[in-house]
């Protein structure tokens, strides 16, 4: 018989439950690419959190570069999941949106976070709309302006500089200075943002990194700009940031792990042939939870 007195034992295995994190992730299945779903389940996973899903779209590929993808939009089916969730009592410890189908679905995503978060849950929304200076394929400025509502709505945005610049009507440039950026984080905050964490933000050549503004500190993490870039990348910054984020890393730290998770993948990925749809991001895993311990 264990001598650890009763009293003892409850308390680790309350103090374990506790910290015992689930998530709900939002975004589509592309089925083949390396993006949203099939990129978030498996990092979060890997940081140990457990991981529901709700798929806004199932696509046969992503749509940056493949040729007559299928897309079927399953808007219709959120507000019947959610309300199964509701009458089933489960709740989320974090919400985390991606890549979404329809502006309707974003309404239907602020019923999802009223209903179905805990009362200290997280919100981290992904404005998974656009890059290098374009929106893509099928999203418009009424799209934008939903996501706009959506952004402010949550307790962490995590846009790339194209994304900030449609939300905030700031013009996109590909060179710039602090000033800019300034410009971009107070555009946000005007649209009712909390905490941003902006990133491929450049300084400098041969150097690129991410910007976090929590409770209004501004701070930059800074890192190696590599030569090439792979599709796919914001969602598996945005999905190492969220695991980081929920295991109790705080906002610059968790931007910092997911940098440099972001920085190995890409890396990765130039060692491969004809690579081009996606990050290899799975041979990489092992570093995240190792930079999680
Ligand atoms: O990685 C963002 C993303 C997610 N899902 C789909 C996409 C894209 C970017 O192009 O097409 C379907």
């Amino acid at each position: 018989m264990s001598n650890i007195p009763l009293k003892e034992i409850l308390k680790e295995k309350e103090e374990m439950r506790m910290d015992y994190k689930k998530i709900l992730t939002i975004q589509d299945i592309s089925c083949v690419g390396q993006c949203s779903l099939t990129v978030a389940l498996p990092i979060l996973s890997a940081c140990g959190i457990e991981t529901a899903i709700l798929p806004s779209a199932v696509l046969s590929t992503h749509t940056a570069g493949f040729k007559g993808y299928t897309f079927r939009d399953l808007t219709d089916d959120i507000p019947k999941i959610k309300d199964h969730w509701v009458s089933e009592g489960i709740k989320f410890s974090a919400i985390y949106t991606g890549y979404l189908g329809s502006e309707k679905q974003i309404e239907y995503i602020c019923d999802i976070f009223a209903e179905t978060l805990t009362d200290d849950g997280v919100k981290v929304v992904d404005p998974a709309m656009a890059d290098n200076g374009k929106l893509y394929p099928g999203f418009d400025e009424a799209y934008v302006e939903a996501m706009k509502k959506l952004c402010a709505a949550a307790d962490y945005v995590v846009p790339n500089i194209t994304e900030a610049c449609f939300l905030t009507g700031e013009e996109f440039k590909e060179t710039y200075d602090r000033e800019y950026i300034d410009a971009l984080l107070n555009g946000l905050l005007k649209i009712g943002c909390k905490n941003v964490i902006l990133t491929g933000v450049s300084y400098q050549e041969g150097k690129t990194g991410v910007v976090v503004l929590e409770n209004g500190e501004y701070s930059y993490y800074e890192h190696e700009k590599l030569p090439n870039s792979c599709h796919g990348t914001g969602d598996i910054y945005a999905s190492a940031f969220v695991g980081a984020l929920v295991r109790g890393k705080d906002a610059y730290n968790a931007a910092k792990i997911a940098a440099d998770y972001t920085v190995e993948c890409i890396k990765a990925t130039a060692k491969e042939d004809n690579h081009w749809y996606g990050a290899a991001f799975e041979p990489q895993l092992e570093k995240l939870i190792n930079s999680l311990k």
